[in-house]
């Protein structure tokens, strides 16, 4: 048996995070739909987020969305998850890349048995980054590409710039 006190934080939010899945599962006994709801779980902690990550971080606004996709994958990535992404992969007018991560502690206790071979295990990352990234005015879709659950060598997340919303200001010059 596990001894709690013996558990760090990210083994213990590793875990919380599989019981997560795993109630998801039992309640809607279709992968499709859990997928959607790992998202939307995400969104609504990405929109909390974005204040904490831009006042503990202290990065500058970014005015490119290249800056914006190393911004996530070096300094978001390592103060919520601990480890870093690579961004590579960028299409030709630099509004789609992917996201590699070097690790991922979520999975670390995880295998996906036969019928959840469709379950996008980490989809709430997607739907936190597409979250985080709206209140800073960016429409973004975002999803998994390859997945290490599903046997491929790594995690790969493809995150799209949609649309970019000109922030406004808060009072009209008149
Ligand atoms: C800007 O473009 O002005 C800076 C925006 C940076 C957005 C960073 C979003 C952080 C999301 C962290 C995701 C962590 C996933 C575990």
């Amino acid at each position: 048996m596990l001894a709690v006190e013996s558990l760090q934080n990210a083994e213990l939010f590793t875990l919380t995070y599989g019981a997560i899945v795993r109630q998801l599962l039992t309640d809607f006994e279709d992968v499709d739909e859990v997928n959607k709801q790992l998202d939307t779980m995400g969104y609504h902690i990405g929109i909390r987020l974005i204040d904490d990550f831009l006042s503990k971080s202290n990065v500058t606004r970014c005015t490119e969305f290249k800056e914006t996709a190393e911004v996530i994958a070096k300094v978001g990535f390592k103060m919520f998850l601990g480890v870093t992404a690579t961004v590579a992969n960028w299409d030709a007018d630099g509004t789609e890349c992917s996201l590699i991560l070097d690790d991922n502690p979520l999975v670390d206790y995880v295998e996906l048995p036969e019928t959840c071979q469709g379950l996008y295990y980490c989809n709430v990352l997607c739907g936190v980054i597409r979250g985080a990234l709206e209140m800073v005015s960016m429409r973004t879709e975002v999803k998994w590409v390859r997945d290490v659950l599903h046997g491929d060598d790594t995690f790969e997340m493809r995150l799209k710039l949609l649309k970019q919303v000109p922030e406004e200001y808060p009072y009209k010059d008149d």
